[in-house]
């Protein structure tokens, strides 16, 4: 590796080292406020169980951070608070992708068994989520006294993206467990939705537990929808080769003609994105949306596609790092070199324009950059990259410890929002560090990444 990467590498770990030594500030609390040195739990009437730090331990364990990691162990294994004390609702989504994927990558990547028995803990607490009509899951579990219910804000509909992403987590925890029972409530989540398949492949993004119906007509790669695409590819990748796996092969394939045929776009400028959808396209993208670049390439250099469909792999890669650049320009384009919440195209100009402005720290351009260096070994992607963070270490670094995600970043100067998401720590400084570090560093074909970037170990079992 060049020294040049390594350099690069080690700065981001130094950036790590700095978000770290902020969230130390209001340790065991769950989440970071930079500027205010104030914190944010879950539950508001708890004192916090760690999140952040949970969030962040299979970066540790790569990056080598001994004692962030060290003290970290010691704070699971002493001073966690048990979940039954956790009396909240609590969203089963987020939980599986941090706490459980968390858990469950720490543990395969240490075999420290504290990892375990903790991420098997919180899966049995959100397993009564998935007791409705249907099996679909409710959105919201407290962790205490068991109750459950959906979001009123979502209608009281299950969130495609939510229920779709549960799978790596709990099939894993099965494979490690030998327990089957987080295997079959997942999968039984997964049965549905493949009786439920739309015609076209699209699925819309709320569906009401209680009856099985479809509460929307919107799809989107983006907010509410994401990560159900994901999970069907990464639901195959996770045991590739067995027979159980080819189910979700053919599902993605079907989703991925349906999102090809409808969503995926290049302006007249040459911008390739993938518009959202509702019988015509809307010309909206999410930063979240950006994620899907990567799912593309990472497909295709798995040879997803079967002989004779009509999405071939090298398509598949060929877009995916189209729309990574599309990405990419967004934030190249802004004044302070960060990309925006949403953007929109013009389609008489074929131009961008921000649509919210503001920056979460989120990390889907860079998780796309991470996957296109690691399928095509192109030295821009790292060039890229480093951009990116070279405008997170100006923008959004607090002096004092910790990272901000930011109000406007149609701005030169954005003013910061005083938040330090969890995963800033779990996702964006994550990939940043394998952009910059040697391919057999969490090989691509060993592990996969859940969607909160957790590797989790592949392991062909026959299910
Ligand atoms: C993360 O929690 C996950 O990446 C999720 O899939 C989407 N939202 C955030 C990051 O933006």
């Amino acid at each position: 590796m060049s020294d040049s990467a390594n350099e690069k590498r080690k700065a981001v770990r130094d950036a790590f080292i700095h978000a770290f030594k902020g969230y130390e500030h209001v340790w065991g609390k769950d989440e970071y406020r930079p500027v205010s040195k104030g914190y944010h739990n879950w539950i508001a009437s708890s004192k916090g169980f760690g999140m952040t730090l949970i969030d962040s331990l299979d970066t540790m364990v790569i990056m080598g951070l001994k004692q962030q990691y060290e003290k970290s162990l010691n704070y699971v294994k002493n001073d966690m608070p048990s979940f039954s004390t956790i009396n909240g609702g609590i969203s089963v989504f987020e939980t599986t992708i941090r706490v459980v994927g968390g858990f469950v990558s720490a543990y395969d990547l240490t075999k420290e068994k504290i990892f375990l028995e903790k991420a098997k803990d919180m899966a049995d607490r959100l397993l009564p989520a998935f007791s409705s009509p249907t099996g679909i899951p409710y959105s919201e579990i407290n962790l205490k006294t068991g109750s459950k219910k959906t979001f009123a804000w979502a209608n009281n509909c299950a969130i495609l993206s939510e229920l779709g992403s549960l799978q790596l987590e709990f099939r894993r925890l099965s494979e490690l467990t030998g327990d089957m029972k987080y295997h079959n409530a997942v999968t039984k989540v997964m049965d549905i939705m493949e009786s439920k398949k739309p015609d076209n492949g699209l699925y819309p993004l709320k569906i009401s537990p209680t009856s099985g119906s479809w509460c929307s007509n919107y799809v989107s790669l983006g907010a509410l929808g994401d990560s159900f695409y994901e999970y069907l590819l990464k639901q195959w990748l996770l045991n590739r080769g067995t027979k159980g796996a080819e189910k979700y092969r053919f599902m993605y394939m079907a989703t991925l003609k349906g999102i090809f045929e409808n969503m995926v776009i290049k302006s007249n400028q040459g911008y390739t994105y993938v518009a959202e959808y509702e019988g015509r396209a809307h010309h909206k993208v999410d930063h979240l949306a950006c994620f899907a670049a990567g799912m593309f390439a990472l497909g295709g250099y798995f040879n997803v596609s079967t002989p004779g469909f009509q999405i071939s792999n090298k398509r598949q890669i060929e877009t995916g790092a189209e729309f990574t650049r599309t990405c990419y320009e967004t934030y190249a384009q802004m004044p302070s070199g960060i990309g925006p919440e949403t953007f929109h195209f013009d389609t008489a100009s074929g131009k961008f324009n921000p649509g919210v402005s503001t920056y979460l720290l989120r990390p889907e351009t860079v998780e796309s950059i991470f996957i296109m260096y690691r399928v095509t070994g192109d030295e821009k992607y790292r060039e890229w990259g480093w951009k990116i963070f070279q405008a997170i270490e100006s923008k959004c670094k607090i002096a004092s410890g910790g990272y901000s995600g930011l109000r406007n970043v149609a701005t030169q100067s954005p003013v910061h929002d005083d938040f330090q998401q969890s995963f800033f720590l779990a996702e964006t400084l994550k990939y940043l560090y394998l952009l910059f570090s040697p391919k057999h560093i969490i090989p691509i074909d060993k592990f996969v990444f859940n969607t909160e970037a957790h590797p989790i170990r592949v392991t062909p079992t026959n299910h």
